[in-house]
């Protein structure tokens, strides 16, 4: 059966796996690279030598804690401290141990699609800060916005961190950040990371890693469909492939079929076709200046309060009101 209207999907990661292997040029979305398996090939790309984004940014929040501290603290009213897509949380850390022993008035509530995710967060920082009050969220973005929005009455500030808002097309992020908007008030405050347009070599590298670390992440989705949706893709017959063009500063993965083959996906009655060579895109991953950022913020009716970045100017976190 193939491309048949009335399938009924019994989840969005299977509606979203029919749409995009039954589109021309096939595609499947970045977020489905995450679960137990992805969580932790991720946490090994932001530990690669190469995946320079963690290292860059975890230096920035270090250096300018004080400075963080003192903006986003204000007066001293407490605030909720809201993170989407918190991960493990390792560079949020910084901020929480320096609030905690500065006596901020606080507490953190981290927001993650993966639950595993979330469960070890909160049991590594009850281990490790054990002062700091969390309340975890399991959702998508867009989801969560929501109850961002709907949350108690104490000041908000918003953690982005990880240029995770490069997974978006510029249109998308500006409807994102439209979102975000709507869900904070006067006062409030969104600190994000953007990594930036650089040298398009050490950009290559970072997402075509020689061990194939990022390779694996990138056809863990694979390996999800085969697991979730009784798919069975062959993982070997397909490569990884990244390009990057500095005109745009756009980052895209691919998986690209090495043969013609076909594969069949029992829980969706999808049996598919690839050519040799024939792509399946899977993800975007922007680099930004700060014209781009300026208008996207523009778009999106925020302003940019100040930024912080490191000596090259590889990265920088921009700390927008509305
Ligand atoms: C989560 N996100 C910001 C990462 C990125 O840089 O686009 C995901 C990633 N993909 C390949 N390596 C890392």
């Amino acid at each position: 059966m193939q491309n048949n209207q009335t399938t009924t999907f019994t989840s969005a990661f299977a509606q979203e796996v029919y749409e995009g292997l039954t589109s021309f040029p096939k595609h499947l979305s970045s977020k489905y690279f995450y679960d137990e398996v992805g969580d932790k090939l991720f946490q090994d790309i932001m530990a690669m030598p190469e995946y320079y984004l963690t290292d860059i940014e975890f230096d920035i929040l270090d250096k300018n804690k004080t400075s963080i501290a003192n903006l986003l603290s204000g007066t001293g009213e407490p605030f909720s401290l809201f993170e989407l897509g918190a991960g493990d949380g390792k560079k949020t850390k910084i901020l929480l141990r320096h609030f905690t022993t500065q006596g901020i008035a606080f507490d953190y509530r981290p927001i993650d699609i993966s639950q595993n995710a979330l469960d070890q967060l909160e049991h590594s920082i009850k281990d490790e800060i054990p002062g700091v009050e969390i309340n975890t969220l399991q959702g998508t973005y867009f989801d969560t916005l929501r109850d961002i929005n709907q949350a108690n009455g104490r000041k908000k500030v918003i953690l982005f961190l990880g240029s995770n808002i490069g997974n978006l097309l510029h249109e998308q992020a500006v409807e994102f950040l439209k979102n975000m908007r709507d869900s904070i008030n006067e006062g409030d405050l969104i600190l994000m990371g953007f990594d930036q347009k650089k040298n398009p070599q050490t950009i290559l590298d970072a997402y075509n890693d020689k061990t194939g670390i990022t390779a694996a992440f990138n056809k863990n989705v694979l390996a999800r469909i085969n697991k979730e949706l009784g798919g069975n893709f062959d993982l070997d017959q397909f490569l990884h492939w990244e390009v990057y063009d500095p005109e745009s500063g756009t980052a895209k993965s691919y998986l690209v079929s090495k043969v013609e083959q076909q594969v069949q996906i029992e829980s969706l009655g999808l049996n598919i076709r690839l050519k040799q060579w024939e792509t399946i895109h899977t993800e975007i991953s922007q680099k930004y200046d700060d014209a781009v950022v300026e208008w996207l913020a523009d778009q999106a009716g925020l302003t940019i309060v100040t930024d912080y970045s490191d000596a090259e100017q590889q990265y920088k976190n921009y700390v927008f009101k509305k």
